[in-house]
């Protein structure tokens, strides 16, 4: 254990490399930075005084959370953490390498690595600066990725979800007319099952006919995978049961519940899986896709007893390295990462949890503690406690509603997602233009085209083009409640069926039915 002293504030940053270090401070600190695992976990700073509140649902701790500390008492914080002793003065201590964990306990950090010594950095300064001496060495570790211009995406998810057929993606290719956008991104839904990576029945006409159509339109194809999760009705976990990681009693880890239900994790390092994944992802290449949504990624890294034995980020690093090898024009976009891991080998990482066509799922993110859920307030917390990886790697904040049909979000709450959208530098949205109104269609069109003049002014404010935007009212969590768990999932997934399912599922029927022809077009 290596014991570190506090630095002075404003010195040279300093590096070493230890496999865990403690360093006392001098006083109660006013707040603690903790950084999630994964795209879709907490950042924010918080009370170091209050404890950590579990997530209370076990369904939603496999996928919203590193598994490893969901429980833990301490807050707990992946790779980097920091905490504010005065007005502008912030300590951060960094992990340069995989595997890095900063825990806060009582007056003290304690930094580790879960296996094996990295490299550390510790300095003390002003917030943007302590963060930008830790961006800044990232870089030189972990160069980005060949330069590729941030595209301009249309994503199917947040208006029609699971409920994609080959007719209504046709429809909407078509009506996106002249809209500057440069992919259009095909999401979950045109897949067997996940596991099986081939397009189901309702895209009779193949992949390769629709990534044809979308290239004829001028824009790149897209499509979105989760190439480290199965579900039980997949070839894979049926046939090839080894291929799954399993737990310290030989039982499938279990990697979250999503829309496909019950998913369980691929043991990364088996060969068989490695040469199946690159397989898969030079399918979808020959297909003709060139963007690639890699999502539920942090799947590869869950605990577990593994065909080779090494660090689980490790594990990680290299199957995502084998993807990179076999697309290497691709554009790669990692959802549900893990983030330093990524760093090098994607193009770009989502930042937070999914935006939701309303402000705040209370029922399934305060009753139940838990910031990682979809909920537009959670995305823009989590995403703005990030924008210091803007450097390393295209930061994506998740899309921009600019419909006010099936949205409850108000135009401020619309006009907050476009401005980090601007900030990032990030540009989507998955609104159907027949779902716009002329005016709404408008902004849309001025939001691609435009390049904002972004000023930080300090504390989430900035200056965009001249207009000023304050965050700061959005980013306090809502104070806990205790509600009965089973009234709270349910008021919660009635929530996402009105707003999400109903609508998707409505356009969906009136496509089939042919009804969207005399609207739409
Ligand atoms: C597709 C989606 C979209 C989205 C991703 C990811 O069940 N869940 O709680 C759950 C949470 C997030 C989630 C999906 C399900 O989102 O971030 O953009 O691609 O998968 O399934």
């Amino acid at each position: 254990m290596h014991t570190l002293s506090l630095p002075a504030h404003g010195a040279s940053p300093q590096r070493f490399s230890a496999n865990s270090c403690l360093l006392e401070l001098p006083h109660k600190p006013w707040r603690f930075f903790r950084h999630g695992w994964q795209s879709w976990a907490f950042s924010s700073w918080v009370d170091p005084q209050a404890p950590a509140v579990p997530i209370r649902a076990a369904q939603f701790r496999a996928k919203d959370e590193d598994p490893l500390y969901a429980l833990a008492q301490k807050h707990t914080s992946a790779w980097v953490a920091a905490v504010q002793l005065d007005v502008d003065d912030i300590v951060l201590i960094g992990g340069m390498d995989w595997g890095a964990r900063v825990q806060f306990e009582e007056n003290r950090l304690r930094a580790f690595y879960e296996s094996g010594e990295g490299e550390w950095l510790l300095v003390r300064s002003t917030e943007s600066e302590a963060f930008s001496y830790y961006t800044q060495a990232l870089l030189e570790r972990y160069p980005r990725s060949s330069p590729r211009k941030t595209p301009r995406v249309w994503c199917s998810w947040y208006s029609l979800y699971r409920f994609i057929r080959e007719e209504s993606l046709h429809h909407v290719l078509r009506e996106l007319g002249d809209l500057p956008f440069d992919v259009f991104q095909i999401d979950d839904g045109w897949q067997i099952s996940t596991g099986d990576w081939e397009a189901n029945p309702r895209f009779p006409s193949g992949m390769a006919d629709l990534a044809e159509r979308i290239r004829a339109s001028g824009r790149q194809a897209g499509l979105w995978l989760s190439p480290f999760i199965v579900t039980p009705d997949s070839t894979i976990y049926r046939k090839s049961p080894e291929w799954l990681l399993r737990d310290s009693e030989g039982k499938p880890v279990f990697a979250g519940r999503n829309w496909s239900g019950m998913t369980y994790a691929l043991d990364v390092t088996h060969p068989a899986v490695l040469e199946w994944l690159e397989e898969t992802i030079r399918r979808v290449i020959g297909w003709g896709y060139s963007y690639l949504k890699l999502d539920f990624l942090y799947a590869a890294a869950l605990p577990g007893r593994r065909y080779r034995e090494m660090p689980r980020e490790t594990a990680y690093r290299q199957a995502l390295a084998v993807i990179r090898a076999a697309a290497p024009e691709a554009y790669l976009l990692a959802c549900g990462a893990p983030i330093l891991p990524s760093l090098g080998l994607c193009d770009g990482i989502r930042i937070g949890p999914d935006v939701t066509p309303f402000w705040l799922n209370r029922a399934l993110s305060v009753w139940l503690s838990n910031p990682n859920h979809p909920s537009t307030q959670n995305a823009l917390r989590t995403s703005l406690h990030r924008l210091w990886l803007k450097p390393l790697i295209d930061i994506d904040p998740d899309v921009v509603y600019f419909r006010s049909r099936h949205n409850a979000l108000t135009p401020e709450q619309r006009r907050w997602m476009a401005d980090l959208a601007s900030i990032c530098g990030f540009r989507s949205t998955s609104d159907p233009p027949h779902w716009l109104t002329a005016s709404e269609r408008e902004q849309l069109r001025s939001f691609l085209e435009q390049e904002m003049c972004v000023e930080p002014l300090g504390e989430y404010r900035f200056r965009l083009d001249g207009r000023e935007v304050d965050f700061r009212p959005i980013l306090p969590l809502p104070s806990p409640q205790r509600v009965p768990l089973w009234f709270a999932t349910s008021l919660g997934f009635l929530q996402m069926g009105v707003y999400e399912v109903l609508p998707a599922l409505w356009e969906s029927l009136r496509i089939r039915t042919g009804r969207n022809l005399k609207r739409g077009e």
